[in-house]
């Protein structure tokens, strides 16, 4: 069965569904999701119709970082199950035509995996799988350099034992692998077979472009006034990054068995891209930007501070990314995933009054531009935001870090709770809700994160049986992909991209063309019918409210026009 799911460029025609085991479903009462929790919930996909499942870490791992951190790659960790329940998982997929693509997380190891074990000891034949160096008397605290981790504090960490330090862009719990060493890459590489053996359809890989690093570890420009500390920029887009993404690619043989693959890749450019996606040169399929996640940021910060996003600044940067991918290379298209917070109350209007049509109309938006839309657990209910407002609340790394160091440097107490409530990862990792019941039907035990407050309304129970609703929009708008293929192929062209309130663009292939109309605002807002394509004799394919279709736009009304 698994071959029939893989001919060339599948993965155009498709809609990814991302799975968080932790948040997703727990099957034993412990309060973490698990992978038989997973597998009992998989006709909820299906009735959505997603082609993948992209299923976040459940390798062996001491969980720092939700499984990040891994320490054994071929096995599972017992809090999600055994590997028998991941083969039940995986032909449970198959059974119903989705396939399932495994998060891949090779930039870096656990400082408990056996390989750091080893590695510790300087006499090891695995020092060099590691970034192994002496300290520096001149950078802060006696380190090789100033790079900061991307969850705080030095990105570098003192083993006493060999009086050396090691690189770790996340947590000290999170060592980097050297790429640079041909031993680790074909490690990697038997792994990935190993899994592609086992039934697997693909890879989402973790901070892929930070494999290859400038290898001569320079100092970072200081950006940050307040700290002597700066952003490691020499793991970025390394020099050998494409050819060892082509090399991957030909010792796995992901492109010869039409495997999905997509870059995570912070700091990359639609330059890079282009090239990293280019079928030509067999690397990857399509890679994750971080540029329209990052509007919200102060330039020049991190992202812990908040900046209003104007609408044709957002709009600008997708149509940036579909205008330099059109001719060679490919889009990934996603509002959120398990790092972001959620879609609805960062890009909509997640008050009672608009939560419903804003999810609708951001979900229309994104998954009518061209490339492959991910949707992540409980987006296509309209899930919002964790609402936490006590510290003791948050249990991601990233965030409790950034408190103790915001704190530290004379933040107040009530700022970084306000900027948590907004930015915290913890916001898409609250359970998913499946029904009105205490903890949203996630699980009978007490949950690791407390279900949202809103329960009672944004549940998958009440959204399937509402026709009406957020999940049922997902629905119709996978199914449009699925069966017309001007929403897979046409080429895409901005209209009114100076409009501050109306997203509105069209798709073009041969004689066919959609006009997608979005108001992304909570007030009305006009369309100079003289601006857009005319819209008489029009079909109007998917809308988030009744006729009449008017050129003034309800709060949030959006609608794609057969021309
Ligand atoms: O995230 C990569 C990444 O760039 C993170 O710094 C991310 O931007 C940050 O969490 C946002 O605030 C990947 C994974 O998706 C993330 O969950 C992991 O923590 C990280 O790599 C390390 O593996």
């Amino acid at each position: 069965m698994t071959s029939d799911l893989h001919s060339p460029g599948w993965w155009k025609n498709a809609v990814v569904y991302q799975v968080y085991p932790r948040s997703f479903q727990d099957s034993d009462g412990d309060g973490v999701g698990d992978l038989p929790g997973i597998t009992s919930r998989l006709d909820h996909l299906a009735l959505l119709g997603v082609d993948v499942l992209w299923l976040s870490p459940v390798y062996r791992s001491p969980m720092d970082d939700n499984g990040y951190d891994i320490s054994d790659y071929q096995d599972v960790d017992p809090l999600f199950g055994t590997l028998a329940d991941l083969d039940a998982l995986i032909a449970g997929c198959h059974d119903r035509g989705i396939r399932l693509v495994m998060d891949l997380v090779v930039n870096h190891t656990s400082d408990e995996h056996p390989w750091f074990v080893e590695s510790r000891d300087p006499a090891s034949a695995k020092r060099d799988w590691y970034w192994w160096r002496p300290g520096r008397p001149d950078a802060p605290g006696g380190a090789p350099n100033n790079w900061e981790s991307a969850f705080g504090g030095p990105a570098w960490h003192h083993d006493e034992r060999s009086d050396a330090w090691y690189l770790h862009v996340f947590s000290p719990k999170q060592p980097d692998l050297n790429w640079e060493n041909p031993e680790v890459r074909d490690a990697v590489y038997a792994m990935m077979r190993w899994w592609v053996a086992r039934g697997v359809d693909g890879f989402r890989m973790d901070v892929i472009n930070l494999v290859s690093k400038d290898v001569t570890l320079p100092d970072g420009p200081l950006i940050w006034p307040d700290r002597d500390l700066a952003p490691p920029l020499g793991v970025l887009n390394g020099p050998r990054l494409q050819e060892f993404l082509a090399e991957m690619n030909r010792e796995v043989g992901l492109s010869e068995q039409h495997l999905l693959t997509v870059g995570e890749m912070p700091g990359s450019t639609v330059a890079l891209a282009r090239e990293v996606t280019d079928p030509a040169r067999r690397e990857l399929d399509m890679v994750f930007t971080f540029e329209h996640v990052a509007l919200d940021e102060v330039p020049g910060t991190d992202k812990w501070t908040l900046q209003d996003v104007p609408l044709p600044v957002l709009k600008a940067n997708l149509a940036s990314w579909q205008v330099g991918l059109a001719e060679v290379g490919w889009n990934s298209l996603y509002w959120d995933n398990h790092d972001q917070p959620r879609a609805v109350s960062r890009f909509g209007d997640d008050s009672p009054e608009h939560r419903v049509a804003s999810a609708k109309t951001l979900a229309t938006v994104l998954h009518l531009h061209r490339g492959t839309p991910y949707v992540y657990q409980g987006e296509e209910l309209g899930m919002t935001n964790a609402g936490f407002t006590r510290i003791e609340q948050y249990r991601d790394l990233e965030s409790l870090n950034h408190a103790t160091a915001a704190v530290g440097r004379g933040v107040p107490a009530e700022e970084v709770l306000r900027v948590l409530a907004v930015k915290s990862r913890d916001n898409a990792r609250t359970p998913m809700l499946w029904d009105a019941s205490e903890h949203g039907g996630f699980t009978t035990g007490t949950p690791w994160l407390p279900a949202n407050d809103n329960r009672d309304v944004v549940n998958a129970q009440a959204a399937v049986a509402d026709p009406d609703s957020v999940f049922h929009h997902y629905r119709r708008l996978v199914d449009l992909r699925h069966h017309d293929r001007v929403v897979v192929d046409g080429r895409f062209e901005a209209v009114l991209p100076e409009h501050p309130q109306v997203w509105a663009f069209t798709r073009t292939l041969g004689s066919q063309v959609l006009l997608v109309l979005a108001n992304c605002s909570s007030e009305p807002a006009h369309v100079d019918p003289a601006a857009v394509p005319d819209l008489s004799g029009s079909e109007v394919l998917l809308a988030t409210h009744a006729a009449p279709y008017e050129l003034t736009l309800r709060p949030w009304e959006s609608r794609v026009h057969r021309l």
